[in-house]
């Protein structure tokens, strides 16, 4: 069966030929090549039992602190075997043929920054960087001892108050990082396109930057697996893998 070829928009690719400032908006879509489930695949082992929205909370955690910190051990480890996909290079070559390219990512993993992308915008926070959950102080990660399987795991805890050291991440019902935001939001509101990657747009406030973009008079394509409802001339759905789309839009 041959590979259906996917047609670009030649106004997408006019426009992402004349921007002066293009922004990449991500969620967890643009990883998915890289074997990284998203937040809507079930949750497996240990965890099968639960919605990734109730372990994302805080009240999560401080009913259950060893399931929680065991869930995002076990997701940071499966990551550090994971490795950028065509996708993210395909973003990594796109901001070295436009004026001024801005990741911002809902992801809380690094393929971005390890495909080469730079000054990354994490809304969501990053696996990577843990903290005191009572007095904030960073917890340097140490080369933990491998995971065999999906288990339960006592968090470390903090050498400043011993108190409980959670991941960095942004969870449901928690305030997203404000400089960030306010950068992302900015990038949103003064760019001339928008590739929205990967989202199923759910999550607020992120979920506000593509209709942002809108406003303020940009050219916002959606890259998804599904389609996405357009509500605006100037919004395109562009359904298929990232992997496979986002290197149509970059020249060899
Ligand atoms: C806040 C870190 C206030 C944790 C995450 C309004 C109405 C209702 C509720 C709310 C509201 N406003 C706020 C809320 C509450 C909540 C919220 O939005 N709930 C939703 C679910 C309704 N928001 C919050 O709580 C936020 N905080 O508002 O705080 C506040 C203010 C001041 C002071 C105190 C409080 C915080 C939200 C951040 C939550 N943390 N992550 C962790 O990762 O464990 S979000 C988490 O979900 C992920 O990180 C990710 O960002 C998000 C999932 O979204 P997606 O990235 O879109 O991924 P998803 O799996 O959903 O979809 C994947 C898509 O990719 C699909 O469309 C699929 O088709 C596509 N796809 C798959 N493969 C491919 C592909 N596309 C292309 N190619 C492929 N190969
Ligand atoms: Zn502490």
């Amino acid at each position: 069966m041959p590979k259906k070829t996917i047609q670009v928009p030649t106004e997408l690719l006019n426009a992402l030929a004349d921007a002066q400032h293009v922004v990449v908006f991500t969620g967890a879509g643009v990883s998915a090549e890289s074997g990284v489930s998203t937040f809507r695949d079930a949750l497996t082992g240990l965890w099968a039992r639960f919605d990734p929205m109730q372990l994302a909370t805080p009240e999560a955690f401080l009913a259950d602190p060893d399931l929680v910190w065991g869930w995002y051990e076990w997701r940071r480890q499966l990551l550090l075997k994971a490795h950028p996909n065509p996708a993210h290079q395909a973003i990594v070559k796109l901001a070295q043929q436009v004026p001024k390219l801005t990741v911002i990512t809902q992801n809380v993993d690094d393929l971005h920054e390890r495909a080469g992308s730079r000054d990354v915008l994490h809304l969501h926070g990053s696996i990577f960087n843990p903290r005191c959950f009572s007095c904030a102080q960073p917890y340097p990660l140490k080369q933990a001892p491998a995971m065999r399987h999906e288990q339960a795991l006592p968090p470390p805890t903090c050498s400043y108050c011993q108190g409980m050291i959670r991941p960095g991440v942004v969870w449901f019902g928690e305030a997203l990082p404000q400089a960030e935001m306010e950068a992302a939001f900015a990038a949103a509101e003064n760019c001339d396109v928008l590739l929205s990657i990967g989202t199923s747009g759910v999550v607020q406030p992120a979920a506000q930057i593509p209709q942002l973009a809108l406003r303020s008079g940009a050219l916002v394509a959606h890259i998804n697996l599904e389609p996405v409802s357009c509500q605006h001339a100037r919004e395109l759905s562009l359904v298929g893998v990232a992997g496979q789309i986002l290197p149509l839009l970059v020249q060899d």
